[in-house]
């Protein structure tokens, strides 16, 4: 049995890897999911190409297993939609493991909550649908970049809603990757909630205000088709907050919530053993950032954390990766444009080249309004493309 710098045996990993996915279900598409993965796998590692599986958006934590409510996050798989398009131009194939209904590769710059996809047409005299004319150039290009895709079978799209979900198709989808040997890269961008309900705890059904089911008891079946007067009664004192500012315990919801388990240690020893393991560091404090990126480098050992702060993820983000120095990443300062305030000697007072001053995060009242000029995915990718490629030439001189 062996044991990892936070004194944690393999073998307890492997306890808690299968009461996880022994206990909670996986989705209902992962067979068919499997079986896309293996094929496009296979046929891009016979070609010997480099594939990369981007993981993004958010991860729900359903409430009921009837799904009515669920717990959520900010997550709009703009990350990993970007960085799947920088892939592809960098000659990878790319298997895209996202949350469903969120930002797609080449989709994305025209489902945006902020551009609405009508305002991109334009209708003809003859009452045909064309492109808006402004936007004709940018489209030919994204629309010849993702048919490109397509046809050269370098893009494999997998959707996933839950957290378990999730956890199910990433660790199949790392398994089946093995065969690629080093030249499989694993870019895991999506944001994981790190609680969820285990399935044994799991409401059936709806969770409901009042115990419709004790009432009815009571009432008998006579009774069940008008509306009962309990009933009301029930709903008009839980909804009465002015007079009962104290709400009893029973009508509360309290949601008990158990850690995800950190499966990351799983991926890098026995999921995906050779290929290349990139995580992503989000927090909100600035403070704590290089820290945490640190810290889950040195617990799970693999090859390199992103770190990124909410409020400045897509103007720079920090490498941090063992042997090497932590390295900022930022658009740069040609690139942005007015400040929030509007105080023009602000443009760039973040873009600093002191080395102490370069190594701290951002201020984002330093920023611009709005989105960067260029993405912020355009420098991370050569440079994740750079380490990848050490990390092969490695791996072949040790053969
Ligand atoms: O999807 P998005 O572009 O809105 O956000 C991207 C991100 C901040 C979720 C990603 O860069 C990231 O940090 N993912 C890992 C989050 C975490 O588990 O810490």
């Amino acid at each position: 049995m062996s044991s990892n710098t936070t004194g944690t045996s393999a073998s307890s990993h492997q306890v808690v890897e299968n009461d996880y996915f022994g206990s909670n279900p996986p989705p209902k598409a992962l067979p068919k999911h499997v079986a896309a993965a293996e094929s496009f796998i296979n046929h891009h590692a016979a070609a010997g190409r480099r594939v990369v599986l981007v993981t993004s958006g958010g991860t729900t934590v359903p409430l009921e297993k009837h799904t009515v409510r669920f717990i959520d996050n900010f997550s709009a798989g703009t990350r990993g939609a970007t960085s799947a398009e920088y892939f592809l131009e960098s000659g990878y194939a790319v298997i895209f493991l996202h949350r469903q209904f969120s930002l797609l590769p080449y989709s994305r710059h025209y489902s945006h909550s902020t551009d609405c996809f009508l305002d991109f047409l334009h209708e003809n005299p003859d009452g045909s649908v064309v492109a808006n004319p402004s936007h004709q150039d940018k489209m030919l290009r994204v629309l010849r970049e993702y048919n490109a895709a397509k046809r050269q079978n370098l893009l494999l799209m997998l959707p996933f809603v839950t957290i378990t979900d999730y956890l199910h198709e990433l660790r199949a989808v790392a398994q089946l990757m093995r065969p690629l040997g080093p030249n499989g890269l694993l870019y895991l961008a999506a944001a994981v909630s790190d609680f969820f309900v285990p399935a044994d705890r799991m409401s059936e059904h709806k969770i409901q205000s009042m115990d419709v089911t004790e009432i009815l008891k009571q009432q008998g079946p006579t009774t069940q088709t008008t509306e009962p007067r309990e009933v009301q009664q029930e709903e008009e004192t839980f909804d009465n907050f002015d007079s009962s500012p104290a709400v009893p315990r029973s009508k509360r919801l309290i949601v008990d919530l158990d850690p995800v388990p950190k499966f990351l240690k799983n991926l890098v020893d026995g999921w995906a053993p050779e290929g290349m393991i990139v995580s992503f560091k989000l927090e909100t404090d600035p403070a704590i950032l290089v820290y945490k990126a640190k810290y889950s480098l040195e617990r799970y050992q693999h090859h390199l954390v992103i770190g990124n702060l909410l409020s400045t993820r897509k103007w720079e983000v920090v490498f941090v990766a063992p042997g090497h120095k932590d390295r900022w990443i930022r658009v740069p300062i040609s690139r942005r444009k007015k400040t929030l305030s509007g105080v023009e000697e602000l443009v760039g007072a973040a873009d600093r080249d002191s080395t102490s001053e370069a190594d701290k995060p951002l201020d984002p009242a330093t920023l611009p309004e709005g989105e960067p000029e260029i993405e912020i995915e355009s420098l991370i990718i050569p440079a994740v493309e750079e380490l990848h490629s050490k990390h092969i030439e490695v791996a072949s001189s040790k053969k």
